[in-house]
């Protein structure tokens, strides 16, 4: 079995800075953070943007400085979220592949989301995928619920391949109105993956909150890779807060060595992605 992709996701579009005095916001703070993350071992950087007032935004210029800015300073692969934030339309979401991105999330399924609703119709995420082929962008399929395996394999059936033609799919767990985050759930999305998903589908995981350690070490045991980072916890143990991103790719580094699938370079991580070129290293 070969390395352990880590993907960071630094920021999110929920938590507040006023309250989280650590989570990068501003374009500075989230490149010195993806520095320290690649040093720590992260081959992908998931990236969700804040504008002036450090409120989540999809603004398209900010989004295009986000990705060149981050290609500058690091060889990550640059994956967008398509997912914003919750009361992000549409039109903004579907926008933010216009900003050229390695990769972009794409959400199977409507699930609800604390006491909001994160919105993926169907037709909607169609059009995502089908932008993503046509751009030469590769997707992270979000999946937050078991339903959301065989949405991707009617996706896939109907609609193709994504670009690259390697599936990748990253189960976020622990969100209050999905999948719970605990490794009985991690085996069953794995079982799923390979019941319903081609052969040589990737998969990563996440969990919420508390779910973070669960999740991390039943992805590992499941053949998984991993995703970390300030947007889906703040808490780095009982009453202990993260001190910054790079605390959370260190301890999924080691884990990762622990179970002897060391952390990928981010080389390894475009070969086995299947990420377009476009000259970083
Ligand atoms: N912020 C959540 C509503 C994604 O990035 O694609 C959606 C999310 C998923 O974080
Ligand atoms: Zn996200």
């Amino acid at each position: 079995m070969g390395g352990t992709l880590i993907t960071v996701a630094p920021t999110g579009a929920e938590a507040d800075k006023a309250k989280v005095p650590e989570l990068p916001v501003t374009l500075d703070e989230l490149v010195e953070t993806a520095v320290a993350c690649e040093r720590a071992g992260a081959a992908v950087i998931h990236v969700h943007i804040r504008g002036d007032d450090a409120k989540p935004t999809l603004d398209q210029g900010r989004l295009r400085d986000t990705v060149a800015t981050l290609r500058e300073a690091t060889g990550l692969v640059v994956q967008l979220s398509s997912g914003g934030a919750v009361t992000d339309p549409e039109s903004d979401r579907l926008a933010v592949l216009d900003a050229e991105p390695d990769m972009a999330s794409c959400t199977m399924g409507t699930v609800n989301f604390g006491d909001d609703v994160f919105m993926n119709r169907w037709g909607f995420i169609v059009e995502l995928h089908r932008r993503m082929q046509d751009r030469a962008v590769v997707p992270e399929y979000e999946l937050f619920d078991l339903g959301h395996l065989p949405s991707l394999a009617r996706l896939l059936d109907e609609h193709g391949l994504p670009f690259g033609g390697h599936v990748h799919v990253d189960f976020v767990l622990g969100v209050p109105g999905g999948a719970a985050g605990d490794a009985a759930t991690v085996t069953a999305f794995a079982e799923g993956v390979r019941r319903y998903l081609p052969e040589g589908t990737t998969f990563s995981a996440t969990g919420i909150g508390r779910t973070t350690l669960p999740v991390m070490f039943a992805s590992l045991a499941s053949g998984g890779h991993l995703r970390v980072g300030m947007e889906d916890t703040v808490q780095f143990a009982r009453r202990t807060p993260v001190k910054d991103n790079a605390q959370l790719v260190k301890r999924a580094a080691e884990a990762a060595k622990l179970a002897q699938r060391p952390p990928m370079s981010t080389a390894e991580a475009r070969k086995l992605l299947g990420i377009r070129d476009t000259g970083v290293a």
